[in-house]
């Protein structure tokens, strides 16, 4: 039997209230199942906005250094757990180990930086127009916040969220995607024994429609912090902001990788290779449109497709597998349906472009590399996010038809160019329609010390991480003390300006 595991609310671990729970399968191996989880709905969600309420003018009041040591306590056991929870993410979700090695090291990253916010969390001072008047803006926490993330990075995505939250003083209600509850679990794990105080840190468990929305609708909740699909992004925006609720919304890529005659071959398809199939495509951040030159494009897809056949698909805890199995069922039939519109638009399917079936393949969700070939930017292959190793190669005749098609899509994650002349790459960076550039390197791999996020339908205008990170989670004070003792009235008390 599979262990149960509980929601955490209040510092208790408690099942949910009607007693649902749902299971956590390996993508790998469906048979396999992780644990089971508490399928929580409305009134879960109350308890634990409930307890978040009721912790947060003591954790408000905690200084902020002291509030950094439990996040950097945790990034220490993070690292004291990696390799566990590395193997935990393959079992729950499939990356394989290397990669979830990097996925809690982006935790550990972000618990490093951020822990030291609790020493600075940087407000400003500015003279006043006034004699004897002091002015300055402080950094405030937002009250209860409501963090909502997805299955692909199981634990470095929450820690984005979580970290600087905490840092700032917010308590929160986390509801992780129902694929990877087991993941956020044993983070959450990680701060009782960090001895965070009770109540500051609630988890959820379940679906979105039952866990998530409450989150959203509760008056309560100062700010949602969601990263996943444009679709629920947009939702979540409309309800939130009949309530003027903040959001911070991460959304859906269609990220471009540039490739110029004068690039180094090797190195942009070792780079196209990575960003298009690791984590089996399944990243925000994936390169998903190839945009090489029509003078190389035919040497450049011929070595791609050649490399694209040798990688190894399998169960990411076996020694070589490159690409994992997909998150779950639903999400392979939607690879298996662009495939099919692919091939209805007239792309010509190059690699790939079928479930992987036969042996261990058959207990999982397997899909084989895919490269389509001859991809017009208005194909819908072209245009909507497929999150799956599906990549298309779309042949262009110069750099600036090359941004015209980087910049055709709604979104506006990542973006990446290979050139190595030094004037295409500074034109590049400044012509993508992308809150990330990359040159000479793949869309994936964003360092936690830099905002992440994007433009159009990727995002709202915010970004996550960084300095960004602190100005997210707070509120802005002006603050003015006048210690002359008598009435000063700005804009008119002032002394005379120069002439
Ligand atoms: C995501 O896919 O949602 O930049 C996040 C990257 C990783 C994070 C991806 N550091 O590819």
């Amino acid at each position: 039997m599979a262990e149960v595991y509980h929601n955490y609310i209040g510092g208790k671990w408690v099942p949910s209230q009607n007693g649902d729970t749902f299971e956590s399968c390996n993508p790998a191996c469906t048979s396999e199942v992780i644990g089971v989880f508490q399928r929580s709905n409305k009134q879960d969600v109350i308890s634990a906005i409930d307890a978040a309420h009721a912790a947060l003018p003591g954790w408000m009041s905690t200084p902020a250094p002291i509030r950094a040591s439990y996040v950097r306590r945790v990034g220490q056991l993070l690292e004291r757990d990696k390799e566990a929870l590395a193997q935990l993410e393959t079992r729950e979700m499939g990356k394989v180990v290397e990669e979830g090695r990097g996925d809690v090291q982006e935790g550990i990253d972000m618990a490093d930086y951020i822990s030291g916010e609790g020493r600075r969390m940087f407000g400003e001072t500015v003279p006043s127009e006034l004699r004897d008047k002091f002015a300055m803006m402080v950094r405030q926490p937002l009250g209860v916040v409501g963090l909502i993330t997805p299955w692909n990075f199981p634990v470095a995505i929450p820690t984005w969220k979580i970290f600087p939250a905490l840092v700032t003083g917010n308590t929160i209600v986390f509801k992780p995607a129902e694929d990877t509850p087991a993941a956020a679990t044993a983070l959450v794990k990680l701060f009782e024994e960090a001895g965070l105080p009770a109540g500051v840190l609630n988890l959820v468990t379940g679906y979105g429609p039952e866990a998530g929305a409450p989150i959203v609708e509760d008056a309560r909740i100062r700010m949602i912090s969601f990263t996943g699909s444009s679709a629920v992004g947009r939702e979540i925006a409309a309800k939130a902001g009949r309530d003027l609720k903040k959001t911070m919304l991460e959304l859906g890529g269609k990220n471009p990788m540039i490739v110029m005659p004068d690039a180094d071959l090797d190195l942009a398809l070792e780079g196209a290779l990575w960003g298009a199939f690791g984590t089996t495509g399944q990243r925000c951040t994936a390169t998903s449109r190839i945009i090489v030159h029509r003078d190389i494009a035919d040497e450049f897809t011929t070595r791609l497709i050649q490399q694209a056949k040798s990688l190894k698909v399998g169960y990411g805890l076996e020694p070589g597998v490159q690409v994992g199995p997909l998150i779950n069922a639903q999400q392979l039939q939607t690879v298996d349906e662009y495939v099919q519109i692919g091939k209805q638009e007239g792309a010509s399917l190059l690699l790939g472009g079928k479930r992987l079936t036969g042996g261990s393949y058959d207990n999982g969700y397997f899909y084989a590399p895919t490269i389509f070939g001859d991809v017009n930017y208005r194909m819908r292959i072209a245009q909507e996010e497929i999150f799956g190793p599906v990549v298309a190669v779309m042949p262009v005749s110069s750099y600036d038809e090359a941004i015209q098609v980087a910049n055709s899509t709604e979104y506006g994650l990542s973006s990446s160019i290979y050139t190595r002349d030094v004037n295409l790459a500074f034109r590049a960076m400044r012509d993508m329609e992308a809150g990330i550039s990359y040159v000479n390197a793949p869309t994936i791999g964003a360092e936690i010390q830099l905002p992440f996020g994007g433009v159009k339908a990727t995002g709202n205008g915010h970004r996550e991480a960084g300095t960004s990170a602190i100005k997210e989670f707070t509120e802005p004070k002006a603050i003015y003390v006048d210690y002359s003792g008598r009435l000063q009235r700005a804009q008119i008390d002032v002394e005379h300006h120069a002439s």
